[in-house]
């Protein structure tokens, strides 16, 4: 019975066999490709939580703008009021109440004065990104109501490659 070691010898002799040299460049090769594919994977993972960042940045933005305006346009109440933009009030920087804002869609996302927010001056590339508002009257538990003393705003981006992240706030009369 021949020993281990003089296998070895004669193995070591005779080099690789064709077989096992094809049977191993396949193992490193499903090796390879499972890592690529993990790679690949996590690279995925992180360009998603990029451009979901990206995404509540632009809600946070906009809905920031919303709130710092007027409860009213002036002069008008309850009486009056309809949601949505007033006269002369084309871009958002003509926008002076929050429910100037009420069915505001932009593709891709502006400043206020109209200039697309397109990857310019060292930005971020926005392409692919839209942002759209609505705004409504709730009563105090936060209900649709008729016109009252708060308004819900929901500002909505959406992203190529991101669920569409809604971000909601209620803006008072009295704030
Ligand atoms: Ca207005």
């Amino acid at each position: 019975m021949p020993r281990v070691k003089d296998i070895f010898d004669k193995r070591y002799k005779h080099g690789l066999s064709l077989l096992e040299i094809i049977v191993g460049m396949t193992l490193t090769v499903i090796a390879l490709l499972a890592m690529f594919e993990l790679l690949q994977m996590s690279l995925n993972v992180s360009y998603r939580a990029q451009q979901e960042i990206i995404a509540i940045n632009l809600a946070r933005g906009l809905m920031g703008e919303i709130t710092s305006r007027n409860f009213w346009e002036a002069g008008m109440d309850c009486g009056s009021v309809n949601l949505g933009r007033d006269n002369g009030e084309t871009v958002r920087s003509d926008f002076d109440d929050v429910d100037d804002y009420n069915g505001w869609f932009e593709s891709p996302p502006q400043y206020p004065n109209g200039t697309l927010m397109n990857g310019l001056a060292g930005t971020l590339d926005y392409t692919g990104f839209n942002r759209s508002v609505e705004v409504r009257f709730v009563d105090e538990n936060l209900q649709d109501s008729g016109c009252s003393d708060f308004k819900l705003i929901s500002v909505t981006v959406q992203g190529p490659y991101v669920r569409p992240i809604t971000l909601r706030q209620v803006r008072s009369k009295l704030e």
